[in-house]
């Protein structure tokens, strides 16, 4: 199949999603052509049947801002008219859903447009009003419907009035790159001393992040026990952290990272990883600390209740419940074998539910309807 793929290129859950999507369907011998304003940050340029094609902004003296819209909307017809696509992947609905319509209504032949929600572009910025029309449009006008979790699908037909069914396919994730034993991981005496154990939290300090929770909450985990924190990312919310961390005199036991390109370098060294969000359709940050064989300690909110098992993998507790999420960091970590069972069962929960081959397969057969309905008499698909 000759497939395109809109996505975020910055760092970040949706535009991972997609990267990693692609290389699966590459590696099953489709050919995928990545449109975007940059490389996605996953992006592996060599692997064979991967494209990449930029979309450049307008910059013209009359227009005031670059017009990134309609360039990305001319990049779509243009490399599906040159290379055949048979369907485009939008992940994310505004702007990408959009222009991929757009973009179908240009073309000659019209193509199928596959749009996923991941999340915040239906709850954090799809509620914004003057988008929210957008957001309905672009919804209704894709020929299929996906998203990440089955909180994600009832979310959607609560607060969107949408004709078409909208099929739920779970994030997945690569089990050899994350996993306990990344023979690339950084050394660890680089993050904590051998007694200390490590907490790690990987987000892109946002707001609905709760970053501050986790920092409330490893305060009072490492007064009863050595511990570091090590925070991967970077985002609006890192320098009130880091002022929060001052405040508290934790500081030399915190360590900011800033932006990671692998995290699965990083995640085999936590002892326990925190994510205590306020929103989170799925989560990628608790399937890649599962996937390393890490114990997860996070909130309870959207579809995380999808992705952890509570007492089982990782612990689960009200976004703002600092109390519970100290004690249950120290239930892991100060018992080890505790932290063993947890961590085994989050690898093998990500292996037996969150697996790329299946996930794949499950897309293809979601364009391949695509694409038959599209090929039916106007007003089917
Ligand atoms: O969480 C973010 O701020 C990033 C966001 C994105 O769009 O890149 O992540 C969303 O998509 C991810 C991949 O499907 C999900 O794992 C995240 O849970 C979701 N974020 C939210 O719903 C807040």
């Amino acid at each position: 199949m000759k497939i395109g793929i809109v996505c975020h290129p910055s760092i970040g859950g949706s535009g991972l999603v997609a990267t990693e999507l692609g290389h699966e369907l590459a590696r099953l011998g489709h050919e995928v052509h990545f449109i975007s304003s940059a490389p996605p940050f996953k992006l592996s340029r060599n692997q064979p049947n991967v494209h990449f094609h930029l979309v450049e902004a307008i910059h013209y003296p009359l227009f005031q801002d670059p017009l990134y819209t309609f360039a990305l909307t001319a990049k779509i017809v243009e490399v599906v008219n040159q290379y055949q696509l048979q369907v485009v992947h939008a992940h994310y609905s505004i702007p990408h859903s959009l222009c991929a319509y757009l973009a179908s209504e240009i073309t000659d032949q019209p193509f199928p447009v596959v749009t996923t929600i991941h999340g915040t572009d239906v709850t954090v910025v799809g509620q914004d009003r003057p988008l929210y029309p957008l957001n309905q449009f672009s919804i209704n006008r894709s020929t299929r419907v996906t998203t990440v979790s089955n909180f994600q699908q009832h979310y959607i037909h609560r607060h969107f009035q949408v004709d078409a069914p909208i099929e739920v396919i779970h994030n997945f994730i690569d089990l050899q790159r994350f996993s306990p034993n990344n023979p690339a991981a950084v050394a660890r005496h680089t993050l904590a001393k051998d007694e200390e154990k490590i907490v790690m939290h990987l987000s892109n300090f946002r707001p609905v992040k709760n970053t501050q929770t986790v920092i409330n909450a490893f305060a009072r985990l490492s007064s009863a026990l050595p511990a570091r924190l090590v925070l991967l990312g970077s985002g609006p919310s890192l320098e009130p952290c880091q002022t929060l961390c001052h405040q508290l005199g934790i500081s030399e036991r915190v360590h900011f990272i800033g932006e990671v390109r692998n995290v699965e370098h990083y995640l085999p060294l936590a002892d326990c990883v925190i994510q205590p969000s306020y929103r989170e359709s799925f989560c990628m940050a608790l399937l890649e600390a599962m996937a390393c064989g890490v114990p997860t300690v996070s909130s309870d909110v959207d579809g995380i209740p999808e992705v952890v098992e509570h007492g089982v993998s990782g612990y689960m507790a009200p976004a703002d419940d600092v109390e519970a999420h100290s004690r249950h960091l120290l239930a892991i970590l100060t018992d080890p074998q505790r932290q063993r069972r947890f961590g085994q069962a989050g690898r093998r929960r990500a292996a037996e539910r969150f697996h790329p081959a299946e996930k794949a397969e499950q897309y293809l057969a979601c364009y391949r309807q695509a694409i038959n309905a599209c090929l039916l008499p106007t007003g089917n698909h």
